[in-house]
């Protein structure tokens, strides 16, 4: 287990006390701060732990570092394990609904015995809840929003959840020697923003016979994050696991493997535009395989890896990331495919922010983080005045942070830089919380919407046009603001915000939190057709948040971004130049 998977099941543990009657607040604190002290410990925990460092890390009392070094010796924690086995599955369910949280959740279940949402949304229609101490009819309606918005996402999850349970799964499968290729497909091989389940395929040997088939399936479905199974054969199996999250796996013969990967990959739309393509070149495709002539019961053209089949069409090899229908296909025939940026091609880090304002580490360590995960830069962005509950910096403090940024910058000179830089908020009608003089005074300027959610589409972004004209903004923020199966971003045309960000040179962000990934991929390859630069940006927090990047690469590659696309893919004295050039204009 590694640090975050711990931070996880501390956070989880917390989570679960709040949820149960009678736990302490205390005690919940106590497992919230330690989630947040490993979010912000450096260094390889278990070496640590067993160093016996743990001891005297702020935050991690001697109870909860045992919890630690069982999580670290064992895979999981007793507590939490049975905290989650005594908490009615209800209770986990209005977790999901905005704005619910442990204490109301445990009011209304202790006291309308509510056991499934449908009987939430009665009783909520039934006046019942507004009338439980402390509701009121205010809460009751948001609580109403807040089940219409859970049905919308129904069943869908963040990426990351996605991938922690599929690679948790896979490890566990690569056991089996039986197996000879396997590979995660669907939206989370296409990398998607949420994930409705994961898709599985495995291969065995073509001449294996068909109880290696059924003792993979067995082993499967015993696997301990395995909640239920809902189905089982020889050759597909499904499950419920532990975060709730449906998957499928697939087990087929070693030569079927390519196209039974293809078509589970997805997605649906890609397949229809690429099938359409083969019938023009006379090869049929379908679920299992891919056939000279019209129909299936041609020659099978044999294809030992996937991209024998794009091939086979007389196409470039097409990443999972782009087959969305975008495109692509067109692109494939002709060589137009982009090289797709990548982790490695990232220089450094440019939103982050500091205990300056609401971060957990200081400027040294979250420049210690960058230079050990081999960034170059940081460019520091915390919070401005306005964000007084972020802790946001007056021009006072501001000048005061960039006596230490200049010091820091002397000690790492040559090899490692930190540009002074802010998170300005877009006030109401459009102009910057700072001056013009004050913002001169940066290396660089974030520009962010934080309030004022509801105003019309027009206004939202007639505010937004102003804050791109204003010459000393850089970048844009999370452009709108939205927050995945949580909240929709507040409306505005973005199609005008790209048209304007290119014309002034202003280049909009890939926050890659992975609850926001806003700009959202559709629109990334709009504002690269358009020109603009996109940087990907951690929106960090806490050390941790430093390794969000690669959510953020893996929508930068859904919107076809090439290294040269992404400003922070540039080295620093470029960079440098780049901002130094936007502020002589
Ligand atoms: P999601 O909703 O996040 O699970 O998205 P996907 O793309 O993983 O969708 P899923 O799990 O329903 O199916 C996995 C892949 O299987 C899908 O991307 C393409 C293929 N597939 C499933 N159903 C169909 C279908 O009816 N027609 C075609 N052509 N392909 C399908
Ligand atoms: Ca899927
Ligand atoms: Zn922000």
């Amino acid at each position: 287990m590694d640090k975050n998977q711990i931070a996880n099941l501390l956070e989880g543990i917390a989570m679960l006390l709040a949820l149960k009657e009678g736990s302490s607040l205390f005690e919940v604190r106590a497992y919230e701060n330690a989630a947040r002290a490993l979010g912000s410990l450096n260094g390889d925990i278990a070496q640590l732990a067993q160093e016996g460092k743990l001891k005297g890390t702020p935050g991690l009392g001697p109870t909860i570092i045992k919890r630690i070094e069982e999580a670290l010796d064992t895979g999981h924690i007793t507590l939490y394990d049975e905290l989650r086995a005594n908490t009615p599955p209800i209770k986990l369910e209005m977790l999901r609904i905005a704005g619910l949280g442990p204490k109301k959740i445990n009011a209304i279940y202790e006291q309308l015995h509510i056991t499934g949402i449908a009987e939430l949304e009665q009783a909520c229609k039934e006046d019942k809840v507004a009338q439980l101490p402390n509701f009121g009819k205010k809460t009751q309606d948001k609580i109403l929003q807040g089940i219409a918005l859970l049905a919308q996402h129904e069943g869908r999850f963040l990426y990351p959840v996605a991938e922690h349970e599929a690679e948790q799964m896979r490890a566990a499968l690569l056991t089996c020697p039986e197996i000879v290729r396997l590979q995660v497909g669907g939206s989370l091989r296409r990398r998607r923003e949420t994930v409705k389940d994961i898709d599985m395929v495995v291969s065995v040997a073509d001449e294996a016979s068909s109880d290696v088939g059924r003792a993979i399936m067995d082993f499967f479905v015993k696997q301990p994050s395995v909640q239920v199974v809902t189905g089982k054969g020889d050759t597909k199996s499904s499950v419920v696991l532990s975060s709730g999250i449906a998957m499928d796996l697939r087990l087929v013969n070693d030569s079927q493997f390519p196209y039974t990967l293809h078509h589970f990959t997805g997605s649906r739309e890609h397949h229809i535009a690429l099938r359409r393509r083969a019938l023009s070149v006379n090869i049929t495709i379908n679920d299992y395989g891919m056939f000279r002539g019209k129909d299936p019961h041609g020659e099978l053209i044999a294809c030992k890896h996937e991209a024998d089949i794009y091939a086979a069409l007389g196409m470039a090899y097409i990443e999972p990331e782009l087959r969305e229908d975008m495109g692509e296909i067109e692109a494939a025939v002709n060589g137009s495919l982009p090289t797709l940026v990548q982790e490695s091609d990232l220089r450094g880090v440019l939103h982050a922010h500091s205990t300056w304002s609401d971060g957990q580490n200081t400027i040294r360590e979250m420049a210690e983080a960058c230079i050990a995960r081999g960034y170059s830069y940081l460019g520091l962005t915390d919070h401005s005045k306005v964000a007084a509950y972020a802790g946001g910096l007056d021009e006072q403090r501001l000048r005061q942070q960039h006596e230490e940024i200049d010091r820091l910058n002397d000690e790492f000179a040559g090899r490692f830089c930190i540009f002074k830089g802010i998170e300005c908020d877009i006030l109401r009608d459009g102009t910057l919380d700072f001056s013009d003089d004050v913002l001169a005074s940066l290396d660089f300027v974030v520009a962010s919407i934080h309030s004022n959610f509801n105003l019309s589409l027009a206004e939202q972004t007639q505010r937004m046009l102003r804050a791109i004209a204003n010459p000393y903004v850089d970048i844009i923020g999370h452009p709108t603001g939205r927050l995945l199966l949580g909240r929709a971003g507040y409306p505005i045309d973005m199609e005008a915000v790209i048209e304007a960000a290119a014309t002034h040179g202003v280049c909009i962000e890939i926050n890659a939190n992975p609850s926001r990934l806003d700009l959202d991929w559709r629109f990334v390859r709009l504002a690269r057709d358009r020109g603009i630069k996109v940087p990907i940006d951690p929106d960090a927090h806490s050390l941790t948040g430093l390794d969000d990047m690669r959510y953020g690469i893996g929508i930068g590659r859904k919107g076809w971004l090439r290294a040269n696309d992404v400003l922070n893919t540039l080295e620093t004295e470029a960079l440098l130049h780049f901002f130094q050039t936007r502020r002589s204009k």
